[in-house]
């Protein structure tokens, strides 16, 4: 098989978007492919240096005459160069705008014929779809792209709704690097976060955005808390974290609810939780539900978006509609009061993970898509 040079343009920072493709560039590069990054910054997954992996940053200019600084056109302008300069085979955009509007932009400057893969991630297509200004640059991304791939069935069908491309959209989940994921002894984060032994810990992963609905975890939790000792850890920081201070103050839960920041120890953190909630009100996929299964932590989660096509309802967590807050209690008093169920929709969790999620078999889709991007046989 012909090892391949892969251009990667991404959002480097938090985001799942930018963790799923620096993962993938970095699983490719361990299979022998050389991966360019073409991006604002090093992408923040990518903590050393490694082989088959080179970063190419974008500078932008700031000049006077600009009101707005032309990142996307400093974007395409750098893809260009590194098309031409490292000979790439494949361009591999995460996020319709700006990347792959300015990978096609970058094809047309580097006169060049190479295959652009677009994945979409969420967001770019449920919340920039409904945008009139940008609906037709989604569009437009997805069209000049040679296969574009959404992150769940539900993301794919929602772009057809939303966007009506002209082309053909494949689903390729995301994946979790079972070496980084998986259950660790943590034992001690229990006594260093001063959680007594026998409480049970209810975890939720994100970056605080008011999609993700976390005033429905900590309304959740209080019912859970009135019924089981336990703590709720919220691990992330965003817009939402003031007013989550507050209101788990106002429920009187305030003492019982631990705001842990942006954490990288999030196996440790996973390992000693008991549950995972995302309840969220915009969810293409839920990359932390894979993180916590894989870590053998069964999930609570909203009817929305891909969150049912990872959470197997009844088989590793429970799906109840997007905020009922009793609903939501009860299928965690279900997991948290029974350990028999929790240890079945433990075991069943990491093996779903495995199953469908792991990093081996979605590369090996996503080299497949290349392969068949520039025409050549796997
Ligand atoms: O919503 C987020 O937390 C960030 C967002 C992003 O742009 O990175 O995440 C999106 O992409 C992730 C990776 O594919 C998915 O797991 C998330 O479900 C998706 N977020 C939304 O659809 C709201």
């Amino acid at each position: 098989m012909k090892k391949l040079k892969i251009g990667i343009t991404c959002y480097p920072s938090l985001g799942g978007s930018g963790v799923v493709a620096t993962e993938l560039g970095i699983l490719l590069a361990e299979r022998g492919h050389e991966v360019h990054f073409i991006t604002s910054g090093r992408p923040f997954r990518l903590y050393m240096d490694q082989p088959n992996i080179t970063v190419h940053e974008v500078e932008v200019g700031h000049y006077a005459v600009f009101k707005f600084t032309p990142y996307d056109i400093a974007l395409a302008n750098k893809i260009s160069e590194v098309i031409v300069d490292e000979g790439l085979d494949i361009l591999h955009a995460h996020y319709a705008v700006p990347h792959a509007v300015c990978a096609a932009l970058a094809k047309d400057m580097a006169d060049s014929d190479i295959a652009v893969v677009t994945t979409l991630h969420g967001t770019d297509v449920t919340v920039l779809g409904h945008d009139p200004t940008l609906r037709g640059t989604v569009k437009y991304g997805i069209n000049k792209s040679d296969l574009t791939t959404a992150v769940s069935d539900s993301l794919k069908q929602d772009t057809y709704e939303l966007i009506k491309p002209s082309k053909e959209i494949r689903t390729v989940y995301n994946f979790i690097d079972s070496r980084q994921y998986r259950p660790v002894d943590s034992s001690h984060m229990k006594e260093a976060l001063g959680i007594p032994e026998g409480d049970k810990v209810v975890i939720h992963v994100s970056n605080f955005r008011k999609v993700k609905r976390i005033d429905d975890i900590i309304r959740s939790f209080k019912k859970i808390n009135e019924e089981i000792p336990s703590k709720l850890l919220l691990v992330g920081e965003g817009p939402e974290m003031s007013d989550m201070h507050a209101l788990a103050t106002e429920l009187g839960v305030g003492t019982e609810v631990l705001f842990l920041g942006k954490r990288d120890d999030l196996p440790d953190l996973f390992s000693i939780s008991d549950l995972n909630m995302l309840l969220s009100e915009k969810e293409a996929f839920g990359l932390v539900l894979i993180e916590a299964m894989a870590c053998g932590v069964p999930c609570v989660g909203s009817d929305i978006g891909g969150i049912p096509e990872v959470i197997t309802d009844g088989e590793n967590g429970f799906i109840r509609p997007l905020g009922d807050v009793d609903g939501f209690a009860e299928a965690a008093l279900r997991i948290l009061g029974d350990p028999d169920l929790a240890s079945r929709f433990s075991e069943d969790a990491i093996r779903s993970v495995q199953e469908r999620f792991s990093a081996e078999e979605i590369v090996r889709q996503y080299e497949e898509l290349y392969y068949e991007a520039i025409g050549e046989p796997v």
